[in-house]
């Protein structure tokens, strides 16, 4: 098993191999890649020098498994190269989620669906990952009709330079300006750029893979999102009315039996999900868990998880492991 790790200098790709290790994550040969800038640069996995090499030797490697997180320039015009070398590609980035001929994979939900010719498989977007994984018994059980989310984003969800931006504001000191304001003491509902029906494309990625990872196009969606200055992960407030009535015992029971999922809900004693207390864990986290009491068959959740995490390097681990483990790869 040769396997690529592309994109190994970021936050993600970091994330992916701390995974790796804490999954013991089997593999023959290691290749470490980034944008030629990095090429040379020294990254220690398990105790071993890896030298970071660039897109082009990667491919001629021809390595079994590559997992990207370079961008989504970067997997346009290079993930087809490595399919085309026989490799299969699990991209965290968004430029294959909705191409309809590659599958959107998480995998406590639609990992059965993959197949051996599946060549460039896509990792869906941080925000939809954690809220899907926390619905899926409950869709199955009562049927979704209808979500309403908000998140409360970590600045890791952009990258290296926004955390410093928050950082530097904290500290007193110049920074890169990432986003358009201060993002200390601040909270920005704008994640991603603005589309012609006034959405962020964060907001309509949620939108739009929620639907295409339950294959259920009558699920309607609608999302804010919004950037806090924390790190940790991402917390979602969500508000989902299902088209069967339920009972709270049974939802708290069927959210406890999730896969990936870890119920922390009793408001007697102050416990409910955290990005304080979700940081560098694989779980999606659940709390405040009630009954909608302002219409009929609907629920309130609090969702969170580390978006670094299952929110895209554990997730494409898992793939990678589901992968070896049905023998498709
Ligand atoms: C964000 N979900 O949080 C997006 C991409 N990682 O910025």
């Amino acid at each position: 098993m040769k396997l690529a790790v592309v994109g190994a200098t970021g936050l993600v790709g970091s994330e992916i191999l701390e995974v790796l290790d804490e999954h013991n994550f089997a593999f023959d040969e290691l290749l470490l890649v980034a944008s030629e800038r990095s090429v040379g640069k020294e990254i220690t996995y398990k105790g071993k020098p890896y030298q970071v090499i660039g897109l082009k030797q990667a491919v001629s490697e021809k390595p079994d498994i590559a997992i990207f997180s370079a961008g989504g320039s970067t997997s346009l015009e290079w993930a087809p190269q490595f399919a085309a070398a026989g490799t299969i590609v699990i991209d965290n980035s968004s430029a294959w989620r909705m191409d309809p001929t590659k599958k959107l994979v998480v995998p406590e939900i639609n990992a059965k669906d993959l197949r051996i010719d599946d060549r460039i498989i896509a990792n869906p977007n941080c925000s939809t990952i954690q809220m899907v994984v926390a619905l899926n018994l409950l869709h199955a059980h009562y049927r979704i009709k209808r979500i309403v989310v908000a998140t409360y984003q970590s600045v890791t969800g952009t990258g290296k330079d926004a955390v410093d931006q928050m950082m530097a504001e904290r500290e007193g000191r110049e920074a890169q300006m990432v986003y358009p304001y201060k993002i200390d003491l601040n909270v920005l509902p704008h994640i991603d750029v603005f589309q012609a029906n006034g959405y962020t494309k964060e907001e309509m990625k949620m939108i739009l893979e929620t639907k295409k990872i339950f294959g259920d196009e009558s699920i309607a969606v609608t999302a804010t999102t919004v950037r806090i200055p924390t790190i940790g992960g991402h917390s979602e407030a969500v508000n989902v009315e299902f088209h069967e009535d339920f009972d709270l015992e049974e939802v708290r029971s069927l959210l406890a039996k999730t896969p990936g999922v870890i119920l922390q809900d009793d408001p007697a004693t102050n416990t409910y999900p955290m990005p304080l207390t979700a940081h560098k864990k694989d779980a999606v986290f659940v709390g405040r868990v009630r009954r909608d009491e302002s219409q009929p068959n609907t629920l309130n959740l609090w969702v969170v998880a580390d978006n670094l995490r299952k929110g895209a390097a554990t997730n494409a681990v898992q793939i990678a492991s589901y992968l070896v483990e049905h023998s498709l790869v």
